[in-house]
């Protein structure tokens, strides 16, 4: 029944109350993030067609110049997000500076700060694997009407007025929170529009899945060595044996996750004290998704990702994600044997 389904758009409009500050303003750029991520995931869905897999600057054979389809994503999102008054700054994984939004005189009084990282995973473009979109709106900290600032963009994650992700999977999906939940929308490729298909979502009470790089392993800390070791070994939960499963696309790997229940992690090693993962573009927007559906994120040792203070566009954190029963055991392991 056509009166059962819930575009977007409308529990966009439906959730607006639930705001206090700047209502249409925020319903406005969730609904500018979604359109798009419409567009982009026309362009992902063409991947295999038209010669635009190659490197930036190739000329495909209309002899038009083609983008590589992580620079497409990352203009489209600018674009979109440039052309309401919503927005006064943005900062991108594909940009080393913050990105300003053009104004007439040097003024914008905008009120909200988008930050993304446009298309996550993009190793597994060529592969027909599942690759996504990443975002978190945040206040403006900066005063008075100028354009916005990077320390607009580099708040902790605690500040997140609302994050979600994409995935361009097998359907592609916009899974968002305003800080009341966690909503899971399918996009409906007849009608164009992203349907409300996961309402509500929260992470299982126990998970068996945990999703590592297992070929870092030698370089794993002493501690997460025993960790996964138990995990592949004698642990047990309620229901069953533990199972591997890692994509190499962070949304992927913690959508699944999150439907399934279980733990991602990226940790640091001796090689990369940092790890690998972005804390404004990834960590921050998945972990304030995932607190919001029962989850916890930290560094593995006892740091909350949604506490750190960012000090640089690009820092990188670990990350450990997903049932909180599965981050504290990690980090009892980490604690006890370093
Ligand atoms: P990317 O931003 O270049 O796509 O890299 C981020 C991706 C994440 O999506 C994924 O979790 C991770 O890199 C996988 O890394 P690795 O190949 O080292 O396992
Ligand atoms: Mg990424």
């Amino acid at each position: 029944m056509l009166r059962d389904v819930k575009t977007l758009n409308q529990f966009i409009v439906e959730r607006q109350a639930d705001f206090e500050y700047a209502k249409g303003e925020l319903s406005s750029l969730l609904s500018d993030i979604g359109t798009a991520v419409k567009i982009i995931n026309r362009e992902v869905n063409k991947a295999g067609l038209v010669n635009i897999l190659g490197s930036a600057h190739e000329i495909n054979v209309q002899g038009e110049e083609v983008k590589k389809l992580d620079m497409y994503a990352n203009d489209m999102l600018i674009i979109a997000l440039s052309s309401g008054e919503d927005c006064c700054v943005i900062a991108s994984e594909e940009n080393e500076n913050i990105v300003e939004i053009p104004t007439q005189n040097n003024i914008n009084p905008a009120k909200y700060v988008v930050v993304f990282d446009p298309l996550d995973g993009s190793s597994n473009i060529d592969v027909n694997a599942s690759i996504g979109t990443i975002f978190a709106i945040y206040r403006r900290i900066s005063e008075g009407d100028g354009p916005g600032t990077a320390e607009d963009c580099m708040q902790k994650g605690r500040n997140i007025v609302a994050s979600g992700y994409v995935i361009y999977g097998s359907s592609t999906m916009l899974v968002y929170t305003t800080g009341n939940g966690v909503n899971g929308f399918t996009l409906d490729p007849s009608i164009g529009e992203f349907c409300l298909s996961h309402p509500k979502i929260k992470l299982p009470e126990r998970g068996n899945i945990y999703s590592l790089n297992d070929a870092n392993f030698s370089d794993f800390s002493e501690g997460l060595k025993r960790f996964v070791n138990y995990l592949k070994g004698d642990a047990k939960t309620e229901i069953g044996k533990f199972s591997a499963r890692y994509i190499g696309t962070l949304v992927a790997d913690i959508h699944r996750n999150l439907l399934k229940g279980g733990i991602f992690i990226y940790p640091d090693t001796a090689k990369a004290p940092q790890g690998k993962l972005r804390l404004i573009y990834e960590n921050n927007p998945m972990a304030f998704l995932l607190e919001q559906a029962n989850g916890k994120a930290t560094d593995g040792h006892g740091v909350d990702i949604l506490d750190i203070q960012p000090t640089d566009l690009h820092q990188r954190t670990p990350l450990f994600i997903g049932n909180k029963d599965l981050v504290d055991l990690a980090e009892e392991f980490i604690k006890k044997y370093g």
